[in-house]
């Protein structure tokens, strides 16, 4: 008798301090895809998950990382989740707004101004709350990791002013956000998924498009994009999701494996980010970009122009996501 309660006090202190055994994981292989090349900021951390993962389940859960969209754009890999089909992915928000329309609310240009407010508000009970609403929809989400700042290439010439977007067909992100912001600016805004995008700029169906500058790097932009305008319109998380289908199948000692490694894959991923960021720029020009800053005067005409968006973007994020949201900005800030 007092042997039981012996060990039926040391699986409590085990299970309590989450000490966890190879007995405790089923052998599982998780397909964990996402849109951007293997040699970029996303593969990277894909990789490094696997690696976490792995590590704690004594080898027993692989996750096998398959970038490319070569399981779809992020819209089909979503669909894939939803139906149990695709285990893990990591995408960009904007892409989950039509079935979470919550999720605009990162979309909104200027929202944060540091990379530093964005981790605050993203990592609080404000992007808690947003990434709650995956559930009911068949997802479960993990963290955020960082896109990151989104600045304009083009290959007709260098945007110095509003007025030289107004011919420019822009491939934006399949989101009403993003529609309606560069068509406020001027441009006309062509939504496509991601997976076509270097295709479209090649064939120049398109002449530009908008993305952070690791990103640029990484799938090849420069090829086929003469001029970068450093604007920083709004800052992208992305997000990494699991198939609540395949969740509601695991234990709690693998879900606490999945959530601890997404834990450390987010910090891994934003660091590896924001060195790159900081590089990636030199490196573009020296790929023949040619890079210009929008003069002050020009970068205030836009942000005013762009607030014309947020009645649209409370109205479709719900009011109290809205409040919430810039209340927590405000508070990041100090304010
Ligand atoms: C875009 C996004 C993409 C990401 C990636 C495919 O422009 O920024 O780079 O969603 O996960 O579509």
């Amino acid at each position: 008798m007092r042997m039981r309660f012996a060990l039926a006090g040391l699986v409590a202190a085990l299970v309590a301090t989450g000490a966890a055994h190879a007995q405790d994981f089923k052998p599982r292989i998780v397909r964990f895809g996402y849109g951007l090349v293997d040699n970029s900021n996303q593969g990277r951390a894909v990789r490094f998950f696997a690696q976490e993962v792995e590590k704690a389940t004594g080898g027993k859960m692989k996750i096998r990382g398959i970038g490319n969209a070569s399981l779809g754009s992020d819209t089909q890999m979503q669909q894939a989740l939803i139906g149990g089909a695709q285990e893990m992915m990591v995408g960009s928000t904007a892409t989950l707004v039509g079935l979470v329309p919550e999720m605009a609310v990162w979309d909104t240009p200027f929202l944060f101004s540091t990379a530093k407010e964005a981790d605050t508000v993203l990592d609080g009970p404000t992007g808690e709350a947003v990434k709650a609403k995956l559930e009911p929809k068949g997802m479960v989400g993990l963290v955020y990791w960082e896109n990151g700042f989104r600045n304009l290439t083009n290959s007709k010439r260098p945007v110095t002013k509003l007025e030289d977007l107004n011919d420019v067909k822009l491939r934006v992100m399949q989101n009403n956000v993003f529609l309606d912001s560069f068509k406020t600016l001027g441009a006309n805004a062509v939504p496509l998924p991601f997976s076509e995008l270097f295709t479209a700029l090649e064939t120049r169906a398109v002449d530009g498009q908008e993305n952070p500058y690791n990103t640029v790097l990484s799938s090849k932009f420069y090829e086929v994009q003469k001029y970068l305008t450093v604007t920083n319109h709004v800052y992208s998380p992305w997000i990494v999701t699991v198939s609540k289908k395949w969740w509601d199948t695991l234990s709690p000692a693998e879900k606490k494996v999945l959530q601890d490694a997404a834990v450390k894959s987010r910090d891994f991923e934003r660091k590896d980010t924001r060195e790159e960021a900081a590089q990636a720029l030199a490196e573009l020009k020296t790929k023949g970009m040619q890079v210009n800053e929008l003069p002050a005067a020009e970068a205030n005409r836009m942000r005013e122009k762009l607030t014309s968006v947020h009645a649209g973007i409370a109205k479709s994020v719900g009011q109290e996501t809205w409040d919430s949201v810039n209340a927590a900005v405000a508070k990041a800030r100090g304010g």
